[in-house]
């Protein structure tokens, strides 16, 4: 029996968040992923090890942003990332721990940041031992972290394409249809590590107590409609007329349709799509008059989490094409995104087709 399990989960009482009974059942992370090392076309362990140096750094971060309110990790650093915005001093302590993570465990070559405005070169001895390439984002939704709002990181995961010696640019700029794994951290009320290979979609939740990734949401799957909508709608004005249609049609009265839906929107990504993963429904950052090509970043916003939502059952799409099947032009590239049960994605696509000018890409 789990030393640590107080007499209400004993009793099995509710407490919103998923009680372990024992650790007879429970199957941590690492023992999941051995379990599923054959099913990786790329076995020998590289995955293995490349997926727990995360979710090592993970933990690391994880114990920090809980720790938030109470040390001066909090506020502004004196510096702005390259996409122009704040960096808050809890995004430049989750980047170095994600890159001293990935650094030490030789699978990686090289990486792509949010935070970093170029590649971030990984050699050891001047030979580039890593077969993998890693595009992340540290912690998405930071500016959030002041109000205690959930945070996550996000994780895309691709074989390297160059044969040998340092990375090059085409490393990273492959379609989503090349990722081999990807995945998302979710610091929030208990923080969950959610990721694929392409063999389904599995949850692990972070008990703090064994400091172990537990297996609590096994083959997750996107339901195929919903009721929740996100999106900013302050930026109404600012969206293209098939967006604001969609969000009409959302706002309407039908029964029969479940309408009108409800509008959730936490302002980070990452809590927007687990809670649409769970309960179902739709997110979208369109083009706006002011990020014309979205705000979203294609490598390590976008096709991590797109390739997570098609494992689980959803879709993901710029408004007419698959996330997947964009080919990125540069490591940060911005584009649109609705993402989420793929019935809700289809609808709004339909408004889109209907209403206005479809990106082209
Ligand atoms: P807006 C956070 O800054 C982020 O990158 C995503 O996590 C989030 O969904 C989006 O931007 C929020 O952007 O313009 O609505 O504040």
């Amino acid at each position: 029996m789990h030393p640590n399990l107080s007499a209400a989960s004993l009793r099995g009482e509710k407490a919103g968040i998923i009680v372990l009974y024992n650790m007879e059942a429970v199957k941590t992370l690492t023992e999941f992923i051995i379990e599923r090392q054959a099913d990786f076309k790329y076995a020998k362990g590289e995955l293995t090890r490349l997926l727990s140096d995360i979710s090592i750094a993970a933990k690391i971060v994880n114990r920090e942003v809980n720790k938030a309110g109470l040390v001066d990790i909090l506020g502004e650093a004196d510096s702005v990332n390259i996409q122009g915005e704040a960096v808050q001093k809890l995004d430049v302590y989750a980047n170095k721990q994600f890159i001293a993570a990935l650094t030490a465990g030789n699978e990686v070559c090289a990486l792509v940041s949010e935070e970093d405005e170029d590649i971030i070169h990984i050699s050891n001895n001047g030979n580039d031992v890593g077969k993998y390439v890693v595009a992340f984002d540290p912690l998405d939704g930071s500016s959030n972290i002041d109000s205690n709002v959930s945070t996550g990181t996000i994780f895309a995961i691709y074989r390297r394409v160059s044969l040998s010696g340092p990375a090059e640019l085409d490393d990273f700029l492959q379609p989503g249809t090349e990722l081999v794994a990807a995945g998302y951290i979710i610091y929030g009320s208990s923080s969950m590590l959610v990721y694929t290979t392409g063999r389904g979609v599995n949850g692990f939740t972070l008990d703090p107590s064994i400091g172990e990734f537990c297996l609590s949401h096994p083959d997750m799957k996107i339901p195929k409609s919903g009721k929740i909508y996100s999106i900013n709608q302050g930026y109404f004005v600012h969206f293209p007329k098939g967006i604001k249609q969609y969000i009409k049609y959302c706002q309407e009265e039908d029964e029969a349709t479940n309408r009108p839906y409800s509008l959730r929107y936490i302002g980070s990504m990452v809590a927007d799509f687990h809670r649409n993963m769970i309960k179902g429904g739709i997110f979208i950052y369109p083009t706006t008059a002011f990020s014309p090509t979205g705000k979203l970043r294609l490598l390590y916003e976008c096709n991590p989490l797109a390739f997570i939502a098609e494992e689980a059952g959803g879709k993901a799409s710029n408004g007419s094409k698959r996330i997947l099947e964009v080919q990125p032009e540069c490591i940060h590239q911005r584009v649109p995104i609705l993402i989420g049960s793929e019935d809700m994605v289809t609808t709004a696509e339909e408004f889109i087709a209907q209403y206005s000018e479809v990106p082209t890409s």
